[in-house]
């Protein structure tokens, strides 16, 4: 049985591929950091389904920051995979938190690469790896649409960040003969995205609004294009990417652009709103740096993977939508109770 190494398994991504790799007949091992609260619900389905004698998911504490922790992990795993989706990933959050942001994004990717070339090294055992690099390395895009032969320009701490970690990496690679590999994802949402990044903002308040339970929605820029698909497809890229003779740099994208403000038409009008009646502009929410457009084209993923995005734009809103409906739905039937 093959085992695979997640970071970040907490996340969007991370359940979506523990969910693919144990389906692959993998064994997962992933690392949580420590909360107060209990913060592992997208992976709960998988750690009841999965228990037993010989679980098919095992969790290890742990934390990007720590380096010598992740290297007693590796040591532990053996992992012949290793997955690291970690980081402070919220773009806006980076400009208020940015040496936080380069620890964990930035160095904790380095850190991670330190502790798979020491037990490469000790073990002889090839450790393939996988670094979750960004769309958002394109910032102030050079041309469109964006591929693997775009010049980078950041436009925040966090593509700051993701471009180190993109480009040590690579550096890996040259310097040590790692098997490391870095997709370079554009944005990719789910119903089980995070509430703060701008398409889940809007579903869940525009489902709010539809049941009553909420007026208005704020936002920052609604000119703001991206390339959205959807994060069930994009992981099975990941894996492919490991799959391959050699590694290499793949852009994974839908190569199709939209702005914040179709996203806010599209979900409001599924609930047969209007947008402009109840999105208001917010000056909070514009950064002091903004990535204006972005489009990927995924040809090479195509020609080299055989990959290719099965969800397109309308169907991800409809998704969102209807999920988050429901959540809405049994919020206003079975109001959440606070204990004392
Ligand atoms: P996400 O939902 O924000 O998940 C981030 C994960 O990293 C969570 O599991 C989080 O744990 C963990 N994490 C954060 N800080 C950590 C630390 N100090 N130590 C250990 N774990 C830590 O992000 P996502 O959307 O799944 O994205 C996965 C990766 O792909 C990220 O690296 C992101 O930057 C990158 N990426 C995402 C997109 C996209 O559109 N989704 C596009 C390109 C690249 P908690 O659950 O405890 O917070
Ligand atoms: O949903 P967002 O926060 O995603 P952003 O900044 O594109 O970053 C996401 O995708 C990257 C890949 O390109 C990932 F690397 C990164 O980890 C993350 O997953 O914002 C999308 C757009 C931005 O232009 C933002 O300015 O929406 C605009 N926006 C407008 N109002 C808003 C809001 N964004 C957020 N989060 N909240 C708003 O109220």
């Amino acid at each position: 049985m093959k085992r695979a190494l997640v970071t970040g398994i907490t996340g969007q991504d991370g359940s979506y591929l523990a969910e693919f790799l144990i389906a692959r007949g993998y064994e997962v091992h992933g690392i949580v950091r420590r909360s107060s609260a209990a913060g592992a619900q997208r992976i709960e389905h998988l750690r009841r389904e999965t228990l037993g004698p010989a679980p098919r998911l095992v969790l290890h504490d742990g934390d990007m920051a720590d380096g010598s922790g992740l290297a007693r992990i590796v040591r532990e795993v053996r992992p012949a995979e290793v997955y690291n989706l970690a980081a402070q990933s919220h773009v806006g959050v980076s400009f208020d938190q940015p040496t936080y942001t380069a620890d964990v994004t930035a160095v904790g990717a380095l850190r991670l690469l330190e502790a798979i070339r020491d037990q490469q090294e000790a073990t002889g055992e090839q450790i393939r790896f996988y670094q979750a690099s960004s769309s958002e390395l394109y910032g102030r895009v050079a041309s469109t649409p964006q591929d693997e032969s775009t010049p980078f320009h950041p436009r925040s701490p966090y593509g700051v960040a993701k471009l180190y970690a993109h480009w040590i990496t690579i550096n890996y690679r040259e310097s040590y003969g790692l098997f490391s590999c870095c997709g370079i994802l554009f944005n990719h949402e789910s119903p089980r995205r995070g509430e703060s990044f701008v398409t889940r903002k809007i579903t869940r308040a525009a489902t709010r609004i539809k049941v009553g339970l909420q007026e208005k929605l704020r936002l920052g820029n609604l000119d703001a294009r991206r390339d959205w698909g959807f994060a069930g497809d994009y992981v099975e890229a990941m894996w492919l990417m490991l799959q391959q003779p050699t590694p290499s740099e793949y852009v994974i994208a839908t190569d199709e652009t939209h702005s914040v403000r179709e996203f806010c038409e599209m979900a409001f009008a599924r609930l047969g709103l209007d947008y402009r009646d109840h999105v208001e502009i917010d000056p909070r929410y514009f950064r002091p740096a903004e990535v204006d457009l972005l489009r990927g084209s995924a040809a090479k993923a195509r020609r080299e993977l055989g990959w290719s995005p099965s969800v397109n734009f309308s169907t991800l809103v409809g998704m969102m939508v209807d999920e988050d409906l429901q959540i809405a739905a049994a919020e206003r039937d079975h109001p959440p109770r606070t204990s004392m």
